[in-house]
C-alpha cells in the first residue's frame, strides 16, 4: 500500500518547535565521496601524470589535440561502458571554447575531471 499525503494531519504546521530526531547521526557526512560505483574489482588509482600518458596515446593524428574519436577509443581503454557518452560528457565539461577538441590548453580540466570521475586503470 502506497500513501500519498494520508499520514500529515492537516493541524501539524500549528506545532512548529518539534525537530526530527536522529537524523543527524545516522548519517555522518562526507565532504567528499570517491566515484567508485561502475568500478568493480581490484584496480590501481592512476596519478594524473598517467593520465596524462593515456590519453597522449589516444591522440591518434598526433595533432596535439583530442577528438571527441580519440577521447572514445581512450575512455573505451579505460573500462567505460558507456565511452561515447564519457567522451561527450568529457567534452562537454573540459572544452572550454566549443571547437570539439580538448587543446592542450583544456587538457588540464580532461585530466582532472577524468580522475574526479573515479577512473581507475588495471
Ligand atoms: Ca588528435
Ligand atoms: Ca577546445
Amino acid at each position: 500500500m502506497v500513501h500519498f499525503l494520508s499520514s500529515v494531519p492537516s493541524n501539524e504546521s500549528s506545532k512548529g518547535a518539534s525537530v526530527p530526531k536522529s537524523i543527524d547521526k545516522a548519517c555522518p557526512r562526507a565532504p567528499w565521496q570517491p566515484v567508485s560505483s561502475d568500478i568493480k574489482g581490484a584496480a590501481v588509482v592512476v596519478s594524473e601524470d598517467q593520465v596524462r600518458g593515456i590519453f597522449n596515446r589516444f591522440d591518434a593524428n598526433k595533432d596535439g589535440r583530442l577528438s571527441k574519436q580519440e577521447l572514445k577509443d581512450a575512455f573505451a581503454s579505460l573500462g567505460s561502458r558507456m565511452p561515447g557518452v564519457r567522451a561527450w560528457l568529457a567534452l562537454q565539461h573540459a572544452d572550454a571554447n566549443g571547437d570539439g577538441y580538448i587543446s592542450e590548453a583544456e587538457f588540464d580540466k580532461l585530466v582532472k575531471y577524468t580522475l574526479k570521475r573515479g577512473y581507475i586503470f588495471k
